[in-house]
């Protein structure tokens, strides 16, 4: 399909508006929008901010006023035909007299999605599926949990230039730099919840909370998002605070970062911490269990434990546990995105289970040639069995470099 020029760069930019509001959308979508009137000027913009909120396509509308009479909204999710915690888009945009919807991504959610059908019933001409894979990776993390019903996991992990997380006595701190780790605390933050092994629980006893440092940069953005400010925009105020939490000011950041938790009008919110312990091992005083965030221990359903911690009792699989299961559960408690870290043996298990949607790798220039392995044992014997990733971004953070990767489906793998 020939997508025309405008409609392309309409809807790149509400791709780009849809990533602002990574890291306080969820349960819901992050979803941008741009109304543009009947002469081809845009007149409005807006995206999704919180759940509860004002959807994308209301804020533009808005913003709009009687400029969207005739005129074409460009939406990355199909709008939504439903009456939940708003009202449906589908009629909002019939009200305000729009023309032409121009849709990315159809919303797979059965309580939402007809929007579609409900604007062409209505006299309005749809188009959709434009710049769809830009809008598909802007919003993944809700895509996986809507279409699969579980959570969407990002592994992470920090290691040497040789792929080593640790040296050979077990030291393992600051291998990578603080601008690397203030990196990772923004991941952490925009996360829904940060899960680890019992490894890294035993070995390390880490907080697994999310820490992001005040970024000096942040005064300077506060206020630079799109919604921000504008007084016709009914979440303007919302938006500030989200935007002062992200770094919407540069272009290959804003799409891959959250944390826009702090100073985000909606709430605070401490993302759920998770240990995969299939045996119950957790110490009573392990630091994963103070009060800081609440905190699940998923076990396997047959062990008996007097841990005094939230249980999530799970079948095996293999020397673990399953972890589809556990995916699973956690999206019924509305975890839409998983951020895993530590240790090797698990982020192995995710990857031979084929639950790793994407790997963010912190590489250090820096050489250990012996010590433990940034990855365990993932389910390869043999050469042609090995995990094939795609490169979705490179970056420099300070003197570390920060790779963002996939997997490519491999027919045969464990979905
Ligand atoms: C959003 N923001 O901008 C759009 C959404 O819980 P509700 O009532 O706010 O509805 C959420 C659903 O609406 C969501 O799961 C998605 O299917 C659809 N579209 N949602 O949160 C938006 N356009
Ligand atoms: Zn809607």
């Amino acid at each position: 399909m020939e997508i025309p020029e405008q409609d392309a760069a309409h809807m790149a930019r509400a791709v780009a508006l849809a990533g602002y509001g990574h890291g306080t959308t969820s349960p819901n979508p992050v979803v941008g929008c741009v109304v543009v009137d009947a002469g081809g000027a845009v007149a409005g913009e807006g995206f999704h901010v919180y759940a509860g909120g004002p959807h994308a396509e209301v804020v533009a509308l808005a913003q709009a006023g009687e400029r969207a009479r005739g005129g074409t909204a460009y939406v990355t999710l199909e709008p939504c035909d439903h009456t939940g915690r708003t009202g449906p888009c589908s009629r909002a945009l019939l009200d305000a007299g729009i023309a032409r919807v121009v849709v990315a991504v159809a919303d797979p959610s059965p309580k939402a999605a007809g929007g579609a059908a409900r604007l062409r019933a209505g006299g309005v001409a749809v188009t959709t599926g434009v710049l769809e894979g830009a809008a598909e990776r802007v919003n993944e993390e809700w895509l996986t949990y809507a279409r699969l019903g579980r959570s969407h996991v990002t592994w992470k992990f920090a290691a040497t230039l040789d792929g080593r997380s640790a040296a050979e006595d077990g030291t393992s701190q600051w291998i990578t730099s603080p601008e690397a780790r203030a990196d990772v605390h923004r991941w952490r933050s925009a996360a829904d919840a940060i899960v680890a092994g019992i490894g890294t629980v035993l070995s390390d006893d880490p907080r697994l909370t999310a820490r992001p440092a005040a970024d000096p940069r942040l005064a300077a953005n506060a206020g630079s998002a799109p919604n921000a400010g504008r007084a016709a925009s009914p979440n303007a105020g919302r938006a500030a605070g989200a935007g002062s939490g992200l770094d919407v000011g540069s272009g290959a950041h804003a799409d891959s970062w959250g944390g826009a938790h702090a100073g985000d009008g909606a709430g605070v919110r401490a993302p759920l911490r998770v240990v995969v312990d299939t045996e119950g091992r957790t110490p009573p005083d392990a630091k994963v269990l103070d009060d800081a965030a609440p905190t699940l221990i998923a076990v396997a359903d047959d062990i008996t434990t007097d841990l005094k911690a939230g249980l999530l009792r799970l079948p095996r699989h293999g020397d673990g546990l399953d972890l589809q299961a556990l995916l699973r559960e956690l999206a019924a408690r509305e975890v839409v995105s998983v951020f895993l870290e530590g240790g090797p043996t698990l982020a192995g298990a995710f990857l031979q289970q084929g639950l790793a949607d994407r790997v963010v790798a912190y590489l250090a220039p820096a050489l250990l040639g012996s010590g433990r392995a940034a990855l365990g044992a993932a389910g390869v014997g043999t050469i042609g069995h090995m995990h094939r990733l795609t490169f979705d971004e490179i970056s420099p953070i300070g003197p570390d470099v920060r790779l963002i990767a996939r997997p490519i489906a491999q027919p045969g793998r464990e979905q």
